[in-house]
């Protein structure tokens, strides 16, 4: 391809920092610096305008690539999802005390769900938008679909693109380079829709590894228009990834599969830099968007070395926050933590009975947590946790059920009732997960339920 220009557009979502594609974007200019690029964050747009934002940027840039990034789809948020709530929704239908009160849940999840299909057909509606209007500048255009929530649903995503579309699984850098190397790039996790299926098991593939060095903010800036608008509300939590994969197994989860089970830790150094680009820019919050920041003990010596150089660079003032997996701290890790600035933290504990955690296959110790809990405690931790439970568990019963209420108690009472936060999820079911083959043996589900 001869002067290729990509236009990487962001799907709309909740405005989350779009780390995925300023890496994309960061990885080309690295690899290939003549391409020219540009990012439209439809996040930051508002809905009655994203047709002719998207329109216009097109007819601006005239790209000869177009990267959708489509972040999430499944919502299983407890309250306030994008929807509504559809926790409280769903309890009101199933056990309302009269039929007004299950006649309301029913609508009101209805709505739900509608708004759950409604954003489908829209972003689906974006990307044949976007097609069509850069044929019009360049016939031979090239489209390519990945993020999140294509990686999880990319069988299910397929049918719902125009042919010749390539739908990536995971990490798309070494894809795009080979696409605008013009090299055969079928070899990565991907495919085309219409002229090949997903291959069996493409998403058990092992993600290549790329060296991963700090962001070029100075160049992101350049080919990002409203970059600002992360940077002048105070609030947001800009993302940094500090490794990639977990080497853990819950039932529900794909992304040990997706990102791999073998953990690859990006030199602290690179983290820092990049950090710093963004302090001097202003940003004091941090996202630490790894699936997990501490995935194993082992990797306790990493998280050290990354706060120490966090500390070390003068970086005093900021705020972090990640999910963490409490079983792997240790006192000396907590005083760092704290000492850095980790000011929220998310530990998905799921249930807090010791035999259900088990049966979905977490690896942990509920008892260890606690310990840790405590000694973040004594470490001076004084802000919120967020600890997300789900009621929807294999074999969940009411004796199980009091028994994440006592644990919650327990919780409460290490850290303060006000500062830990129960946050109800629904175990939404994710294709490829042990979960759903337990579905399939139980007879819940059959196979193509999601088609
Ligand atoms: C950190 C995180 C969060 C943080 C984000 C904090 C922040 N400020 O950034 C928080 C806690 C806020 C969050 C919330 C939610 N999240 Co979340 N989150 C993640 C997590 C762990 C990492 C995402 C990330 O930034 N990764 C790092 C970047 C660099 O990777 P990336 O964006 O995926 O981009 C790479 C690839 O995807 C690919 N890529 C991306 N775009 C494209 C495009 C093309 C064309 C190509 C080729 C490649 C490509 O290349 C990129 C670089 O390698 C992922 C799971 C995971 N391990 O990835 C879930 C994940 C993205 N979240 C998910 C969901 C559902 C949510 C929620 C909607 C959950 C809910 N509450 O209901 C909310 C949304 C909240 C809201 N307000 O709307 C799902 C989305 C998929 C789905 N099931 O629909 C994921 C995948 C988890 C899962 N296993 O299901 N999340
Ligand atoms: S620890 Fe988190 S990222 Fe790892 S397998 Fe479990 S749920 Fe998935």
């Amino acid at each position: 391809m001869t002067n290729p220009r990509i236009l990487y557009i962001r799907l709309p979502c909740n405005p989350i920092f779009p780390i995925g594609v300023v890496y994309l974007a960061d990885h080309i200019h690295k690899y290939l610096p003549t391409v020219k690029q540009q990012i439209l964050d439809l996040g930051t747009v508002p809905p009655l305008d994203f047709k002719s934002t998207l329109d216009r940027c097109i007819d601006d840039f005239q790209p000869t690539v177009l990267v959708f990034s489509w972040r999430d789809i499944q919502i299983y948020a407890p309250v306030g999802g994008r929807g509504g709530n559809p926790l409280q929704h769903a309890f009101e239908f199933y056990y309302g005390p009269n039929p007004w009160v299950r006649l309301r849940g029913a609508l009101s999840g209805f709505r739900v769900f509608l708004a759950y299909y409604a954003e489908l057909w829209r972003n689906s509606g974006l990307i044949k938008r976007g097609i069509q209007r850069a044929r019009r500048h360049y016939a031979e255009m090239q489209t390519v679909v990945g993020g999140g929530a294509v990686s999880v649903f990319y069988e299910q995503l397929g049918d719902r693109l125009p042919r010749g579309t390539i739908v990536s699984v995971g990490e798309g850098e070494l894809l795009l380079e080979k696409l605008l190397k013009g090299e055969e790039f079928r070899d990565q996790r991907c495919y085309v829709v219409g002229e090949q299926q997903p291959r069996d098991r493409l998403i058990h593939e092992w993600p290549t590894e790329i060296e991963k060095t700090a962001c070029d903010y100075a160049y992101i800036q350049k080919i990002w228009p409203d970059f600002a608008y992360y940077l002048e509300s105070q609030d947001f939590y800009v993302g940094v990834q500090t490794k990639r994969g977990c080497p853990h197994n819950c039932c529900y989860c794909v992304y040990t599969v997706i990102e791999g089970k073998r953990v690859r830790v990006n030199p602290a150094q690179e983290v820092v830099t990049e950090m710093q680009q963004l302090y001097q820019r202003g940003v004091r919050n941090f996202w630490f968007t790894d699936a997990q920041f501490i995935p194993a003990r082992r990797y306790i010596p990493d998280a050290l070395e990354l706060l120490q150089k966090i500390v070390d660079a003068g970086m005093t003032d900021i705020h972090w926050a990640a999910y963490i997996r409490a079983d792997n701290l240790t006192p000396e890790l907590c005083e760092l933590m704290v000492k850095t600035g980790m000011n929220y933290f998310e530990i998905g504990i799921t249930s807090g009975s010791q035999e259900l955690v088990r049966k979905m296959r977490m690896g942990y110790n509920l008892r260890v947590v606690l310990e840790n809990c405590r000694d973040l405690r004594a470490a001076g931790f004084q802000d919120l946790v967020s600890v997300n439970y789900s009621f929807n568990v294999i074999d969940e019963r009411p004796e199980t059920i009091r028994q994440t209420i006592a644990y919650h108690r327990e919780l409460e009472r290490i850290f303060g009732a006000d500062k830990v936060e129960p946050a109800i999820f629904f175990i939404g079911l994710q294709p490829h997960t042990h979960l759903e083959e337990y579905a399939f043996e139980q007879q819940i589900l059959k196979p193509g339920y999601n088609r």
